[in-house]
């Protein structure tokens, strides 16, 4: 068993594939907030490619943790163990894989430890590019599209001396960059949100201007905050992944990755301070991602979650098993052609009916094995991007409702934390207020869709809608979801 530090990168077997470059040479230009595994399988795989590129040395990682738990704190001492590399390895639809070592993170920062630190960092002249993932919740941008600044947690921010949030760390950082006469960097949001350039713009110019107006009509001025569409598959990971990796490869790795081999990142082309030749390593730059964007959240993602949340309640664990079951790909046949695809106006050159038809392939990889659990967590945050504009166009136009009403029971009866066949499970909603929740689980099977996920649908003006997703919960609840999709007579 072979740990992975930059010792041993000569050591691995053969059939592992390296960093074409070396590391020793490069430098971070690019701070990445939240390395999650999604990070670090999507972005932080281009940027590996990237770095192998002559006169790109300087636009390696420093990936920043943002949170204070002791999941952080692993990360960051596994991120120090192994000198920031680890493996990604890549399954394709047949099964072969390729097993990667990247080492596009050269640096490692948890910035609870030292905010103040966390924040010069940023500062740092070479850093070009501040890029995020923190979540569709993690924007505090209310339907209406305005920056939550009541919310506890930015409120108690916005008093701090040295902030803790993503905002108050970029804020204080572009502070520090103003005062010097630096320069901004661009910041680019990862998360899957609509229009997410414009969100971001939103959140981080909110912030700073509720801080300091001065400050905040600077940053509104100079940062740039390029909308862009992420893709890639990339399930959660186990302690089990650890040894599947070592059966596999004989490596050690501590945190390795898993994912699809499909991999897709559409950018605008919008950056103040300068950016990597992403485009010579497979990265799409355009004036307009709205409509990737639309494509992949309503199609593939919206999808995902169709799937995931019958799934559960249906007693499956995994994307491929749930993919087995002929009634859920029905729903999911059924949803992206005639809910989701009428309504979506796709890029130039881009099929809405083969785009259908990869994402359900994408779904069948057996070996990715994602977790139905994964995709259903913090549904309460994922809906409104995911669903949203599927669900108004389909009321609006007084279609077939059947199947986004089932999708709606499904979340509301997924909330109660219990499958049809009585299993309880793990429900993680961290975007779901308690009081909301508890809305969800009362005797009137209505209530639930007065919670704020649904604000913005005017579900008000449609009483056939909440009148079927209330019997539908009526039916899951007595039959189960199993049962309940067969009735609707798909
Ligand atoms: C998933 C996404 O979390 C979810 O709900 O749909 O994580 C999905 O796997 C990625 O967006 C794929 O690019």
């Amino acid at each position: 068993m072979i740990a992975l530090s930059n010792t041993t990168l000569k050591q691995l077997p053969p059939q592992v594939l390296t960093p074409a470059y070396d590391r020793q040479k490069t430098t971070p230009g690019i701070a990445h907030l939240a390395v999650g595994n999604f990070h670090r399988a999507h972005q932080a795989m281009y940027v590996d490619r990237v770095l192998a590129r002559p006169g790109q040395q300087d636009w390696a990682i420093v990936g920043v943790g943002l949170r204070d738990n002791a999941r952080e704190t692993r990360r960051a001492a596994i991120m120090a163990e192994q000198d920031g590399l680890y493996t990604l390895t890549e399954f394709a639809p047949d099964n072969t894989h390729t097993i990667r070592v990247l080492g596009a993170i050269t640096e490692y920062v948890q910035a609870a430890k030292d905010r103040a630190a966390a924040i010069k960092r940023l500062a740092d002249p070479a850093i070009k590019i501040v890029s995020l993932t923190i979540t569709e919740g993690g924007y505090y941008v209310d339907a209406s599209g305005k920056f939550m600044l009541d919310d506890p947690a930015i409120a108690a921010d916005l008093k701090r001396d040295v902030p803790e949030t993503a905002f108050g760390l970029v804020t204080e950082a572009l502070r520090l960059r103003r005062d010097s006469g630096v320069g901004p960097f661009t910041v680019m949001t990862c998360d899957n949100l609509r229009d997410n350039g414009t969100v971001a713009r939103t959140a981080f110019c909110s912030f700073a201007e509720a801080r300091d107006p001065a400050l905040g009509a600077w940053i509104k001025e100079n940062v740039t905050f390029p909308s862009t569409m992420v893709d890639r598959i990339t399930p959660s990971v186990s302690e089990a992944d650890i040894t599947r990796l070592d059966d596999m490869s004989g490596i050690a790795d501590q945190m390795p990755l898993f994912a699809e081999d499909f991999t897709q990142w559409v950018i605008e082309d919008k950056f103040c301070a300068g950016r990597p030749e992403l485009e010579a390593v497979g990265v799409e730059f355009t004036d307009d991602v709205g409509p990737y964007e639309q494509v992949k959240l309503r199609m593939l993602n919206a999808s995902h979650s169709m799937l995931a949340l019958p799934g559960v309640l249906m007693n499956y664990d995994t994307v491929p098993h749930a993919m087995a079951d002929d009634g859920l790909v029905t729903l999911l046949e059924q949803f992206l052609a005639n809910d989701a695809s009428p309504l979506i106006t796709p890029p130039k050159g881009v099929s809405l009916s083969e785009y259908a038809r990869q994402v359900l392939h994408r779904f069948r990889n057996p070996a990715v094995g994602d977790q139905l659990l994964r995709i259903a967590s913090d549904s309460a945050s994922k809906l409104p991007v995911f669903w949203t504009d599927t669900v108004k166009g389909v009321l609006k136009g007084g279609k077939d409702h059947r199947r986004v009403a089932f999708g709606v029971a499904c979340f509301l009866e997924y909330l109660r934390g219990e499958t049809e066949s009585h299993k309880t499970y793990k429900i993680s909603e961290p975007g779901l207020p308690d009081a909301a929740r508890e809305l969800a689980l009362k005797d009137d099977l209505a209530a639930g869709l007065t919670m704020p996920v649904f604000s913005g649908w005017g579900l008000d003006q449609y009483p056939a809608f909440v009148e079927d997703v209330t019997k539908l919960r009526s039916s899951i609840r007595t039959q189960g979801a199993r049962q309940t999709l067969k009735q609707l007579g798909l």
